[in-house]
């Protein structure tokens, strides 16, 4: 089977390996009657974004008939009394950020060469076509690509299974810099309609807000909506490699259930009468960055329950036209919350449950606390999502009602467990009554909370963020529901992040070990044993030399900056954070770049430095950081005494897409967090799957894949999570590191001044003050090391022999972080029948 750790629930899902593919005269015979159709709508004749739609739409209607037979399969899962019942598995989550899917769709279908060949006949190749397409942007960062890959491993596990999100007319913000700094440009990706989505118009669901609560004579609670919608199904199909199985991406879209009120508009009230409308389509309208401060996010809220309770009730329709009772709902599905987004969806099942089904609340709390399972992606207390009180109960009267009761019996609960602990019921109750300073002393309902108590397992991203999850936030929590927390370390997709980023590397993989790794990563440690292997590290070195100019060709129309293809290409690639410490890495270069300036001659290994990513529009901390790396870039770039020796790239618009092409060009990937604040990281893992070497701190993921590799392998460099925790305890001033390393100093010096800001002194200061004042996030602790780390990796730069070595170990290191073998641990930890206790 596809999974060496696979229970045999995976185990029987996953009968289905063989593939075999629709004969290309089907697909061409599909994808010339696409173009037909595409070319009656245009009169510009087989563009490529005609040969791109026509191919998606021909991709689609196989897909189609791949979902049919997939949901027929799944339907028929609980037949054989015999076997283990299969949980079909239910994805929340308000983000999938899934990139491009026509490349992925052509591999997966074993398509690309017939698609190449119909191109080519319309003059056209594969590449230009494919990237036509706009990315699907569905998301922030990591969460949401998380959720990509899951639907990939989904699929290519044979996981019953939905992924739930929503629709979103504007995807995440396209990112411009403008003199050096971030605008934010909206990301219209349906502009030109979206080849791959199914309407289903058949599925359909209606969701109310605001209103109140009545109780009918025999004491039953019935929730009358102000305003009701009706939420509409769009599927986006994700086809697995290696089986004909598919996953399913089903985002919902909402609109009135009265679009016109015809009074008003017959007395010509126009706004009037569009009310309902623009209220529904204000849902559908943009994602939500992740900073976004209070004012406005009532909408937040309201996408969040209008996409839970679409998607409950799809799961309640689809159970009950399977199995005719509800009784089962628990036994047999799993719903799972990723982060706490989605976390009203206890409270919507319960509603449901008990209003709409008239179950006990006893059963329907089984129900629910079988079926619902959490993930947390932070550790970040101020990261936790809260809701005003008051918000909450105009908006959601009913579930606010539920989640009262929820608490009282929770709490009654904890009293028996500890009694006379009356603080712990404080800090561990669903409400923050607001006692403390903070949110104006306002009420407030605590999504984790709810998530936590209303879960069977609750589960962190890392081995290290699991473990500080249960000693830090979640501390009272794990005392009182021992066995709850679990951990399950993130992974991707090698097929994305492998194979078709980096098809050059995956044939040199081929010829050495086969193809299996792509169903079965753990086969890459069978390239340990050929790490020495001369001509292997030379093939290595090859692929990265032709993905490196590839990228320094990109750079180059993007920025205008001339790099050397042959200096070693160090990256940073994420959202910028602080915590994330984007600006560690640029104090680093100016350190160098003052170093080159002051001796010119020294036998310096060539860098380039490139960074990229998104800041939230109202982080102002991480747009300044933007801003300094084009000002330190200017300068740098420019200078003659410099030369290729350095550069500083900034790549404007970061995204799935450009990710695909940066990681497999990159020599050295950046992962840089203070120890103890970064849940996991999957970049990392992209990277390293990719040959290149890690410069890394004590943190998340990092850890693992330095234990899978041999630690040895990677630039390890920092404070621990302990002793960042031990000298915040003692009172740490990070001007005595700043006093102590004139390098450090001069480099300081020489932002507060206005080096790289043409001598405005003002436009660093915030940021140079955080520096020198709280420092949160630890730089000046961690410079001295990090810049001796940076030291060793030109050192070993220079041994090309060494440095290809030790790629190829990386390489070999990563079988375990697929997220085949991720989704395979949630089965068996988290979703499967077993878990249930
Ligand atoms: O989730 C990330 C973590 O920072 C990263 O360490 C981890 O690898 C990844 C997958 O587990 N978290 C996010 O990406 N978080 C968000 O994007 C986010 C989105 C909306 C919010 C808050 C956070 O309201």
């Amino acid at each position: 089977t596809v999974c060496t750790t696979a229970s045999p629930e995976t185990a029987a899902m996953n009968n289905n390996t063989s593939s075999s593919s629709p004969a290309p005269a089907e697909l061409q015979a599909a994808f010339q009657a696409a173009l037909q159709r595409e070319l009656a709508q245009s009169s510009e004749g087989p563009t490529r974004e005609a040969l791109m739609r026509a191919a998606a739409s021909a991709c689609r209607e196989l897909l189609g008939q791949r979902w049919a037979t997939t949901q027929r399969a799944d339907a028929a899962r609980g037949d054989d009394p015999a076997k283990a019942p299969v949980r079909r598995v239910h994805y929340l989550s308000m983000e999938f950020l899934m990139g491009r899917a026509l490349g992925n769709a052509l591999a997966a279908l074993g398509l690309d060469a017939s698609l190449r060949e119909a191109f080519a006949a319309e003059g056209q190749n594969l590449p230009d076509v494919l990237e036509r397409e706009s990315d699907a942007a569905l998301g922030n960062g990591g969460l949401g690509r998380l959720a990509a890959c899951f639907l990939d491993s989904f699929a290519e596990l044979g996981l019953p299974s939905f992924g739930y999100g929503l629709r979103y007319q504007y995807g995440m913000f396209a990112q411009r810099i403008q003199d050096g700094r971030q605008v934010e440009v909206p990301d219209d990706w349906l502009r030109l309609g979206q080849p791959w989505e199914l309407p289903r118009p058949d599925v359909r669901y209606p969701v109310g807000f605001g209103g109140r609560v009545e109780v009918d004579a025999d004491g039953s609670r019935r929730w009358v909506p102000a305003e009701r919608l009706v939420a509409q199904a769009f599927d986006f199909i994700v086809p697995a490699h290696h089986s004909e199985r598919v996953s399913t991406l089903r985002q919902w879209h909402a609109t009135a259930e009265a679009p016109i009120d015809f009074n008003a508009f017959c007395r010509g009230a126009h706004p009037q009468a569009a009310k309902h409308r623009v209220s529904a389509d204000a849902l559908n309208w943009v994602l939500y960055p992740d900073d976004s401060t209070d004012p406005g996010r009532e909408l937040r809220l309201k996408q969040e329950a209008f996409l839970v309770s679409a998607s409950l009730q799809d799961l309640i329709h689809r159970h009950l036209r399977e199995f005719r009772s509800l009784h089962s709902l628990g036994k047999l599905n799993a719903i799972h919350l990723n982060d706490t987004h989605p976390a009203l969806a206890p409270a919507e099942l319960m509603r449901l449950l008990l209003d709409e089904h008239g179950m006990g609340w006893d059963e329907a709390w089984a129900i629910t606390r079988q079926a619902v399972s959490y993930t947390n992606h932070t550790l970040m207390p101020e990261a936790l999502e809260t809701w005003p009180l008051q918000m909450f109960e105009a908006l959601l009267p009913r579930h606010l009602e539920i989640i009262f009761e929820i608490n009282h019996r929770f709490l009654e609960q904890v009293r028996a467990q500890f009694p006379g602990d009356e603080a712990l019921l404080a800090r561990v109750s669903l409400i923050d009554e607001g006692g403390h300073h903070g949110h104006g002393g306002e009420r407030r309902v605590r999504m984790a909370a709810l998530a936590i108590v209303a879960s069977h397992r609750v589960n962190g991203v890392a081995a290290l963020h699991s473990e500080l999850m249960v000693q830090t936030i979640f501390a009272d929590y794990a005392k009182i529901f021992p066995g709850r927390f679990h951990n399950v370390t993130n992974g991707v997709t090698p097929r994305r992040w492998l194979q078709q980023c980096n098809p050059a590397l995956s044939s040199v993989i081929d010829e050495r070990i086969g193809k299996t790794w792509r169903q079965d990563l753990s086969q890459l440690s069978k390239l340990k044993p050929l790490a020495g292997d001369t001509a292997l590290i030379q093939q290595f070195r090859s692929v990265k030399r032709a993905n490196k100019e590839r990228l320094a060709e990109l750079i180059r129309r993007e920025t205008g900056i001339a790099v050397n293809p042959d200096s070693l290409f160090d990256v940073q690639i994420k959202r910028i954070h602080e915590y994330k410490r984007q600006l560690l890495n640029i104090l680093h270069v100016i350190a160098r770049y003052q170093a080159i300036v002051a001796n010119p001659n020294a036998d310096w290994t060539p860098r380039t430095v490139v960074i990229a990513g998104k800041a939230a529009s109202a982080y102002q901390m991480a747009k300044s950081i933007i801003r300094l790396a084009h000002d330190v870039g200017r300068i740098v770039n420019s200078d003659a005494r410099v030369g290729d020796k350095l550069k500083l790239v900034f790549m404007p618009n970061y995204g799935v897409s450009l990710a695909e092409m940066i990681i497999p060009a990159a020599d050295l990937s950046e992962q840089i967090s203070t120890a103890g604040t970064e849940a996991s990281g999957t970049g990392n893992m992209k990277f390293s799957l990719n040959g290149a070497l890690t410069i890394g701190t004590w943190d998340g993921a990092n850890i693992e894949m330095a234990e899978a590799m041999g630690t040895e392998n990677m630039f390890v460099f920092g404070l621990k999570t302990e002793d960042v925790a031990k000298m915040k305890a003692l009172g740490y001033d990070p001007r005595l590191y700043v006093e102590e390393n004139r390098a450090l100093k001069n480099v300081i010096d020489a932002i507060a001044g206005g080096a790289f800001s043409g001598g405005d002194a003002s436009r660093y200061r915030q940021l140079v003050d955080a520096l020198l004042g709280r420092d949160t996030y630890m730089l000046m602790a961690d410079f001295a090391d990090y810049a001796a780390t940076q030291s060793k990796v030109d050192a070993l730069y220079k041994d090309a022999r060494a440095w290809g070595e030790r790629a190829v170990l990386n390489v070999a290191g990563m079988g375990w972080f697929s997220s085949d073998r991720t989704i395979a641990e949630y089965v068996e930890r988290v979703w499967s029948v077993k878990s249930l206790g």
